[in-house]
């Protein structure tokens, strides 16, 4: 069962109908003040992670226990075989603080919060230590689609290697990015319930991010990832949520810190960048501005500026230039 995906579909749906069948498994319980239900969520989370200890064996699948003095072993906090790190996150008006463990980074691509991600996963009740969810063989799923803690950590991971099997041989996938995070609820499923999941659950996901694709929402030939820039001018290594060193990913191109990066809407038209298929409102769509003289698109990296040329890397693109026609 992929709860992880068909929970967060009924709950889009009732929430874009507005009504749900009262017989639904998902039926919202009343809505609780989230500061409230953060600062409890947070202690349980404290509190597990100071009285369980975890082990993980070479393919990075994790199994969590309680701390007994005699177990030698070490709390979550404090084991050396890996660090607890957190990070901040704004959602509902609440700093919510997501403990995270990143066992090994990955080598490859990056996702963003727009994009596919395939993904073998464990979902653990945090209470229980049991496990409420899973999928051992990857599955693919869009991060808009699924509960909102995941699109806050998995861009902090990269995807792989991989050698496509042959002979009746599974696919096998090497150097990805796997780790752990502990999500409040109102990161989660806050008050709806699904199966064995209660409402108001903070919970735990072991994950491995296998592979990726980059959506292009629009369909207009640039890659959603390269419409969600702060600015047309920043400098290309900083785009959203993609550098490769942490501490840089949020920060815009004074250096400093943004804690929600907005959406990109060049013409200002109310439709951002990756949602409007003619960006600048000069009434060329851009995936005719992109043309290449051979008559594909330009990657986004060589998409020339009004002059025609691409060496400037900060250059204004033309299909965001409005005075280029
Ligand atoms: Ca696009
Ligand atoms: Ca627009
Ligand atoms: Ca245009």
């Amino acid at each position: 069962m992929n709860n992880i995906f068909k929970i967060l579909s009924v709950f889009a749906i009732c929430v874009g109908i507005a009504a749900c069948s009262s017989s639904s498994s998902t039926e919202p319980e009343v809505l609780r003040d989230y500061a409230t239900q953060y600062a409890t969520d947070l202690a349980s989370i404290d509190t597990y992670i100071d009285t369980h200890y975890l082990t993980f064996d070479s393919e990075y699948n994790v199994t969590f226990d309680t701390l007994l003095p005699s177990s030698g072993h070490s709390s979550i906090r404090t084991d050396s075989a890996f660090q607890l790190k957190d990070t901040t996150v704004t959602e509902d008006g609440i700093n919510y603080k997501i403990y995270f463990i990143k066992f090994r980074e990955g080598t490859k691509d990056r996702p963003t919060q727009v994009d596919s991600v395939h993904v073998s996963y464990k979902g653990i009740k945090l209470l229980k230590s049991t496990t409420f969810d899973q999928a051992v063989t990857p599955t693919w799923f869009r991060l808009q689609e699924v509960i909102t803690g995941w699109s806050h950590i998995l861009p902090n991971f990269h995807t792989g290697t991989y050698t496509p099997g042959t002979g009746g041989n599974p696919t096998t996938f090497d150097n990805y990015g796997a780790g752990v995070m502990f999500l409040p609820s109102g990161l989660a499923y806050y008050n709806f319930s699904a199966g064995t999941i209660p409402t108001y659950s903070p919970i735990i996901f072991s994950f491995k991010l296998h592979e990726l694709r980059y959506r292009d929402q629009d369909g207009d030939g640039v890659l959603s990832k390269d419409e969600r820039k702060l600015d047309p001018t920043i400098s290309p290594l900083i785009r959203w949520k993609e550098n490769p060193a942490d501490n840089l990913y949020k920060k815009d191109n004074t250096g400093a810190v943004v804690t929600d990066v907005p959406f990109l809407d060049t013409d200002g038209d109310g439709y951002a960048n990756m949602y409007d298929i003619d960006d600048d409102g000069d009434h060329v769509m851009t995936r005719i501005e992109i043309k290449n003289p051979s008559g594909g698109l330009y990657l986004y990296n060589m998409i020339p500026d009004c002059s025609g040329t691409a060496t400037n890397p900060n250059r204004v693109r033309k299909h965001i230039d409005p005075a280029c026609h």
